[in-house]
């Protein structure tokens, strides 16, 4: 059993709850949480104590819910301003790139994301080769097996390699590796293949992950089959009209739990949909704007109680796997929107938001949650608790501490 004992002490509790020099006990779960310092070291004297550092604050450990390891090999190989450039680059190159990337160059990626706190991923694996370091790493991993192809005549194919993925990574599950379903976007995976692992998702209470309205050109694609998917439809698939329509596509995931990726073209009634399904929304504002896809509308999501989710996505179209990276480029991008409240549903995004959609019992301070804690410190002494969450995201890079369900967690690197 450990005490550990913080300057601040983020909940991350619906009200934004701060602690001051409190402390949190802990074994594999959060077993107290308080303020009162001689209290806890009265109740739990038995326990290991541990003083973090002056200006240090303690988090849940943050959670990435959408990225790619099987890219992470990407630096300049893929091109950026457009989308369908981006598709395009990915068709060509995406053989080489994913061969490129070795355990090795997957493992650093992973350790990485540890460094700087994440002790979640919701990870898209689209052939299946980063299975193994998914299971090994000590990190939960919620493993989305994608499925993609929009042919009726590679359909049965393709659906059956996407159900052994699926099956392997079933056979690897545990409390770390928590098998789900990744449907790859409205353009890509045709309804009578996304009824069928949706089925799956239904029957066996699985986690589904669907990229949804992520570009200007999808949504022209989608509605009236125009725009610059013509072309590439044409020359890649010699297919000139879309295999679903939006409403139909979004219908398909109710009863699932859904994280839906970008939505940045969604419509108003779409995110509505959204809501009513009790889903969620990952939006990647990094790779929103390397994509050149705009600015998702965070305002429209907070009138309609949407909750989002901040994400990487992956090296195939950031720079980046730090959320606290992310975090920085959230804060700078949403310019329009108040500093200080901005700041805090961010820090939810990558806690409290993520959890609730990835189904862990992370996220929060909180008896019974598991003990997923991340400890780092401010440069300096902050004068008003109301800065907090700003400097937070301001000014981390690294941590100092990660503990997993309770056990103090190492990069080797
Ligand atoms: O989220 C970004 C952009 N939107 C769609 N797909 C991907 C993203 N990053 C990687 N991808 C992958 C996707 O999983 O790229 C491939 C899929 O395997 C695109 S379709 C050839
Ligand atoms: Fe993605």
């Amino acid at each position: 059993m450990k005490l550990l004992y913080a300057d601040y002490i983020l909940l991350m509790d619906e009200d934004f709850t701060v602690l001051k020099s409190g402390g949190v006990v802990f074994e594999k779960e959060i077993i107290e949480v308080s303020e009162d310092r001689e209290y806890l070291k009265d109740k739990f004297s038995e326990a290991e104590v541990i003083f973090a550092p002056s200006n240090s604050c303690v988090m849940p450990g943050l959670i990435n819910a959408h990225t790619h390891l099987e890219f992470s090999g990407n630096r300049t190989t893929l091109e950026y301003g457009s989308f369908l450039g981006w598709l395009d680059s990915v068709m060509e190159h995406r053989e080489e790139l994913v061969q490129a990337c070795e355990d090795s160059c997957m493992e650093l990626a992973l350790a990485k994301m540890l460094k700087s706190g994440i002790t979640s991923i919701g990870a898209i694996s689209s052939l299946g080769r980063d299975l193994a370091v998914c299971a090994k790493t000590p990190q939960k991993v919620v493993f989305f097996n994608e499925l993609i192809g929009s042919s009726p005549a590679t359909a049965d194919v393709l659906f059956a390699d996407f159900s052994q993925r699926l099956e392997n990574s079933q056979y690897r599950a545990s409390p770390t590796l928590i098998p789900a379903i990744g449907i790859h976007s409205t353009y890509s995976a045709h309804p009578i293949v996304i009824q069928k692992a949706l089925g799956l998702a239904k029957s066996q209470n699985l986690v589904v992950s669907a990229h949804f309205m992520e570009s200007k050109s999808e949504r022209r694609w989608i509605d009236d089959g125009k725009g610059e998917f013509q072309a590439f439809f044409k020359s890649y698939f010699n297919t000139e009209t879309p295999v679903s329509d939006a409403k139909r596509f979004l219908d398909s995931f109710k009863g699932v739990q859904t994280v839906f990726t970008h939505c940045v073209h969604a419509t108003d009634e779409e995110k509505q949909a959204i809501q009513a399904m009790g889903a969620t929304i990952a939006h990647c504002p990094v790779s929103n704007r390397l994509l050149g896809v705009g600015k998702l509308d965070l305002e429209s999501l907070k009138n309609l109680e949407l909750p989002f989710a901040i994400a990487t996505d992956g090296l195939s179209s950031n720079i980046s796997l730090s959320l606290f990276d992310e975090l920085r480029v959230a804060l700078m991008m949403h310019y329009d929107l108040d500093l200080r409240l901005l700041a805090k549903d961010l820090l939810k995004g990558v806690t409290k938001v993520p959890a609730q959609a990835l189904g862990l019992n992370s996220g929060e301070i909180q008896k019974g949650k598991d003990a997923d804690l991340i400890v780092f410190t401010l440069p300096e002494q902050l004068h008003s608790i109301e800065s907090l969450a700003y400097h937070i995201i301001l000014h981390t890079q690294e941590v100092e501490t990660v503990f997993i369900n309770g056990e103090k967690s190492r990069w080797n690197f």
